[in-house]
């Protein structure tokens, strides 16, 4: 069997990461012949709760888990591992500002940025922890791995966005392509489905509708997680999971022919967005990396949604200007 790839998954006790870890223990993510060995980061008060997860993943006598270990130190956490799934960061609490969200998560990136200098030479980093393209920028600025290796997760919007087009259309969620979810992870990212393709087609000449796609589709995409805290009486857990996964795997195959994959990746300045921020655009990975896919028309309509997420990403970089 091949060496085995080494992925720190950090909330390791949350709920997200209960979904995320059994996937990669079994096989499920790297394949049958890939031994995967999984190093867990949570804070002090979460251990025990840990140590359950630990005993279930023995429990499973996976044949592709190679070990594990548990820490709540970063440095040791991250040593030497190829990917690291930042999922891990405090939850919205009641009456609690995103901005507040936003200055009490943005320290603890600060130091898990430092600490990725322990990875492996082809660390990959993934977050997933709120305000994630924010924790993303941060973590960036404090590490030495190349900025290109870090991205923040856009895909639960861009799965849900396809999800609801197929349903509307009638068809299965295969035959939706092209969709680009532009900007943040928040209420106010732009899920294009000007762009977004059904069959080969462009979704508004097969869903007919200007009114449902301007006025429903958008705005449930934007509040889709709150939709789920309402039902469910907790967050997004199994489909953030699977996105987070998909996620993972889409920067480690070249994507599919003629379509792009979503992530929010550093700007170069695409799309005039400032150069620096990490925003959600349409990538595409090849053996070389990944670019953004440029060159796609957005209408004044479309624009004006884009520049309210630019702007609102711009106002959380100012917000964490000290942690810069
Ligand atoms: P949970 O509260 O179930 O789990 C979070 C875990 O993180 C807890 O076990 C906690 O002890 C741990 N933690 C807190 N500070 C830590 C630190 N400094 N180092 C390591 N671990 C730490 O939340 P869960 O539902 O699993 O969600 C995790 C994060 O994902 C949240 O920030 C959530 O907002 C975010 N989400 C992001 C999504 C996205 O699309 N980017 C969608 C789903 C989700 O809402």
């Amino acid at each position: 069997m091949a060496d085995p790839i080494r992925v720190a998954v950090t909330g390791a006790a949350g709920q997200i990461a209960y979904s995320v870890i059994f996937r990669l223990a079994s096989g499920a993510v790297f394949g049958k012949d890939r031994p995967v060995y999984l190093s867990f980061l949570e804070i002090a008060p979460a251990m025990k709760v840990l140590e359950a997860v630990m005993m279930e993943l023995e429990d499973c006598a996976f044949p592709t888990l190679a070990g594990m270990r548990a820490s709540d130190q970063a440095d040791q956490a991250f040593d030497g591992v190829n990917t690291a799934l930042l999922i891990g960061s405090r939850p919205r609490g009641a009456g609690m500002e995103r901005a507040d969200l936003i200055k009490i998560n943005g320290p603890i990136f600060v130091g898990q940025g430092k600490a990725l200098n322990r990875g492996a030479a082809d660390l990959r980093v993934i977050v997933v922890g709120n305000p994630c393209n924010t924790n993303c920028l941060i973590a960036m600025n404090h590490s030495d791995v190349p900025n290109d290796r870090f991205s923040a997760m856009m895909r639960l919007d861009y799965n849900r966005s396809k999800g609801m087009l197929a349903i509307k259309a009638g068809v299965p969620v295969t035959a939706v392509s092209h969709v680009a979810v532009w900007g943040n992870h928040s209420n106010n990212q732009y899920p294009d489905f000007e762009n977004a393709k059904i069959n080969g087609q462009p979704v508004p000449s097969v869903i007919q509708d200007e009114t449902w796609l301007r006025e429903t589709f958008v705005p449930a995409i934007q509040t889709r997680g709150a939709a789920v805290i309402n039902a469910r009486g907790a967050s997004s857990a199994a489909s953030a999971a699977s996105a987070a996964l998909d996620h993972l795997i889409s920067f480690r195959e070249p994507s599919p022919v003629g379509d792009w994959i979503p992530a929010a990746v550093r700007s170069n300045g695409q799309y005039g967005v400032d150069p620096g921020l990490v925003f959600g655009f349409p990538l595409r990975v090849n053996e070389k990396g990944w670019e953004v896919v440029e060159g796609l028309p957005l209408s004044d309509w479309g624009r004006a949604k884009f520049d309210k997420v630019l702007n609102e990403l711009r106002s959380e970089r100012e917000v964490v200007k000290d942690l810069l």
